[in-house]
Parts: structure tokens; sequence; C-alpha cells
């Protein structure tokens, strides 16, 4: 009898022993470092500066020798500048708009196109996702990564996918009933909506065979998650990524649904004090940096995501021995700073949510007062509610101001609105409205 083949299941990746893991990543971080050096000028530059070449990359702790990539550095050698193979070679390009003049591009080789299917795959995988799923992809196709990249991760694991794209509600409320959709991909704001809009159609989701919301793109808390799981009768899990690592894919969820699980064997995370650089220890919090450890055409070293967040190394109960990154609360950029206090609009979330009556649907509102900036946040109120006396009404918006003022530590003015006065979002939902004078 010959030798048994036994097939590679690259899904093992998610269990590699740590001696493995690291072996893996070092290889492939001394692979990237070179080929980055050889092929981006802005790289060799800095590295040159330093006095460092790719063959003093020894071990993994000397990641923290190599120089950071921040997003100004994207806009800088816009649009190719950081490509490291020519663009013959490169089959794909996305963009993210930001919120400032030009977009930053992104570029993809076939190599770095299979390999994002794959990892895509591999997230679904880890909610519990298989071939039998029908995969609503309503995230926006085009040049945000959202859309394209749940598309083929979807198609990678064999499942049925409906390629609907942002927007139309009622359009994806009828394919979702219609089309017996199991998982939706979406933001999670964008799923509040079409929970709102089903009740106005008389489409009941938890009646419907959905049951796994694949949600991420923006930050969303708890209190979210809580309100979105009880009202559509599904399981939303939390997706991460952004444009310059790859797109949606880079950490999610398990079952577990305690932290995302990054796929360490193709991103490495690092966590640093986001003031002074430094390197944190694993638990504790900071600006997450990621390398990219098999991208091709647009390798990405130490790149300064800003947002927060803190590496979790205790072993998950999945049994997947990928560390985990806790759930980003805030963008260091998102901050704003009211009579002293650092605010973060995750907080002011949370805390809204916490109280019954209000929905989703909330604004925060910057504005400059005798020459100080202050907050005032605005958020929608169930119907039933909003028929409530006078007395009912005070009472809730009491109620929501201690909420905001225990979580953030001052008083912030909390505004009732009536339902359907705020814009709802078919992408990222704009939550802060920044009308402060400069
Ligand atoms: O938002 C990629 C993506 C698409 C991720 C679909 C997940 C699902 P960008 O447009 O480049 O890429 O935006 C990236 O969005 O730096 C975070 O600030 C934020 N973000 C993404 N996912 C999450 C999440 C895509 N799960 C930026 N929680 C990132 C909180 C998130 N923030």
């Amino acid at each position: 009898m010959s030798a048994m083949v036994v097939k590679e299941d690259v899904s093992s990746h998610d269990y590699m022993k740590k001696e493995y893991l690291e072996a893996l990543q070092l290889s492939r971080l001394q692979k990237t470092v070179r080929r980055s050096y050889e092929n981006v000028e802005l790289f060799r530059k800095r590295m040159d500066e330093r006095g460092l070449k790719p063959e003093d990359i020894r071990s993994l702790a000397d990641i923290r020798k190599l120089p950071f990539t921040m997003k100004t550095d994207l806009r800088d050698t816009y649009p190719y500048g950081l490509f490291a193979s020519p663009l013959s070679e490169v089959v794909r390009l996305h963009a993210s708009s930001g919120t400032t003049g030009k977009p930053i591009v992104v570029g993809y080789n076939q190599h770095d196109i299979e390999m994002w299917a794959d990892v895509v795959r591999r997230a679904m995988a880890c909610t519990g996702m298989d071939a039998s799923e029908v995969v609503q992809v309503a995230y926006g196709y085009g040049l945000f990564t959202g859309g394209l990249g749940a598309h083929y991760g979807a198609e990678a694991l064999g499942a049925t996918v409906i390629p609907i794209s942002g927007g139309n509600t009622d359009r994806q409320l009828m394919l979702m009933r219609d089309f017996g959709t199991t998982t939706i991909c979406c933001t999670p704001s964008y799923f509040n909506f079409m929970i709102e809009q089903g009740e106005k159609l008389g489409i009941d989701l938890k009646k419907l065979p959905l049951k796994r919301g694949i949600f991420g793109a923006e930050p969303w808390t708890l209190e979210m998650r809580k309100r979105i799981e009880e009202n559509a009768g599904i399981k939303a899990f939390d997706i991460y990524g952004l444009s310059e690592i790859i797109g949606p894919g880079v950490a999610i969820e398990c079952p577990e649904q305690n932290g995302l699980h990054v796929f360490e064997d193709l991103f490495y995370p690092e966590i640093i004090d986001p003031d002074t650089g430094e390197a944190l220890p694993d638990g504790e919090f900071g600006e997450l940096v990621l390398t990219t450890l098999d991208k091709e055409a647009m390798p990405m070293i130490r790149y300064r995501t800003r947002d927060l967040t803190r590496i979790i190394a205790e072993p998950c109960a999945c049994g997947r021995t990928l560390r985990r990154i806790d759930r980003i609360g805030s963008r260091s950029d998102d901050m704003f700073i009211i009579r002293g206090v650092n605010v973060f609009p995750s907080q002011i979330e949370a805390a809204l949510l916490s109280v019954e009556g209000t929905t989703p649907n909330y604004q925060i509102i910057l504005y400059t007062e005798r020459g100080m900036d202050n907050v005032e946040v605005d958020v929608e109120i169930t119907e039933e509610m909003f028929s409530d006396d006078v007395a009912g009404l005070e009472k809730l918006q009491r109620k929501l101001a201690h909420a905001v003022e225990s979580l953030v530590g001052i008083r912030i003015a909390v505004k009732l609105v009536a339902a359907h006065t705020i814009a709802r979002s078919e992408g990222k939902a704009r939550r802060v409205i920044d009308r402060r004078e400069r």
C-alpha cells in the first residue's frame, strides 16, 4: 500500500502550535521585508536612514526595528507609490475615500486575490458557516473592499452568494425572504435599517431562515449587538479589516463571541502606545499596528491603523490558537475632548442603548460655544415612547443623561427626537457631525 497522502487543510493554520506559527511568521516577514526593500522606494529610504538591511530581521522581535507606515504615506505616494509589483501584474485596485481629499489606493496581484478569498473563507468558517449557506452580500460592491471581499470568500466556501450590494432596502428584504438567506453581510447600522424597514413592510426577520450576520466596517458596541440579536433573532458576528491591509478578513469572532481571532499567519498584530510608538504587552490597550505577511502587490509594514484595541493572548474555548483582539470600540482620531474629558462615540452609543425606549439611531453633534467645544446627542426614541406624556419623556431624558454621564464622566445634553428623523445609512453610518468653528 502506498503511503497515505494527507491533503493540507488550510484551516489548520487556525490551530497551529505557537512554535510553528512563529517560524512561519518569521520566514514570511523576512520575505515581505526583502520584497518591500527591493521594490518600494519609500521603504528602502527609511531602512537606509536607519542603517537597516533586510537581513537584519533575524527574529520576530526584530520587527520593532522596522519603520512604521502611516496613512499619510499612502496619500503622499498616491496612487501607486507603495506598490511592490509592476502594474502589469496588478489585477485589482480598491480605494477608500477617507474624510479629506484624495482617496488611498490599494493594489492586488492574482496571488493576493486568492489569499484574500481564502482568508475570508476561513473567517466565515470560523463563525460556523459552510457550503450550505445562502449569503446575501449587502456591503457595497465597487472600490470599497466590503462587497467583493465578502463575495469571493463566500464563494470559496462553496456557499450560494446573492451579490446584491448595498441599498434598495425593500428589495433586500424581499430577496432575503424569497431566496431564503441564511447569512447577511453588511454594516451593523445598515442591518438596523433593514430590521426597521422590515417592520414597516410586515416582514419579521425573526420568522425568516436568517440566522447569522457578518457585521463590520464600522465600530459597534455590545449593546448594539444585543439589540440586533434580539430584534432579528440571529447571531451577530464582528468582522474587522481595512483596505490598507486587505479589506474584510483581518480578524473575526468565533461562536464564543469574545474577541476577534486575528489571522496571524497572514497579518502580524502589534499594539503600541499611540503617543510614543512604544510596543505594549499583550492585554494592554493601545493602537493596533499590522504587518502583512503574504501580500505581494502592496505589502504593508507596521501599518498604524489608528484603531484602538488590545491583544487577548489567553487561549479561546473554540480551540483556535490564533490570538484575539478586543472589539474595536474606537479610533484614536474619533476621540473628542469636552471640558477636558476624552470622549469616544462608542461610550455614548453604549449609554444610549443601555436604556429602554431608544432606537439604534443617534447622532453626536459637536459645536463651538463661547470659544469652547461642546456636544449634543440626538437620539431617536420608539414611536410608543414618543406618544407618551411629557412626564414620561422627561423621565426618559433624565435616564439617558444619567447613563451618559456615568459612562463618559461629564454631563452631556441629550435631545429626544421623533422616530425616522435621523438619516439612515446603507454603508458606514455617520454618527458624528462636526460643526465646530476652526
Ligand atoms: O471597512 C473593510 C471592511 C469591510 C471590514 C467589511 C469589515 C467588513 P475601510 O473602508 O478601509 O475598510 O475602513 C477600515 O473601518 O480602520 C476601522 O476603523 C473600521 N472598521 C472596520 N471593521 C471594523 C469593526 C473596511 N469590526 C476602518 N469594528 C478600520 C470597528 C471597524 N471598526
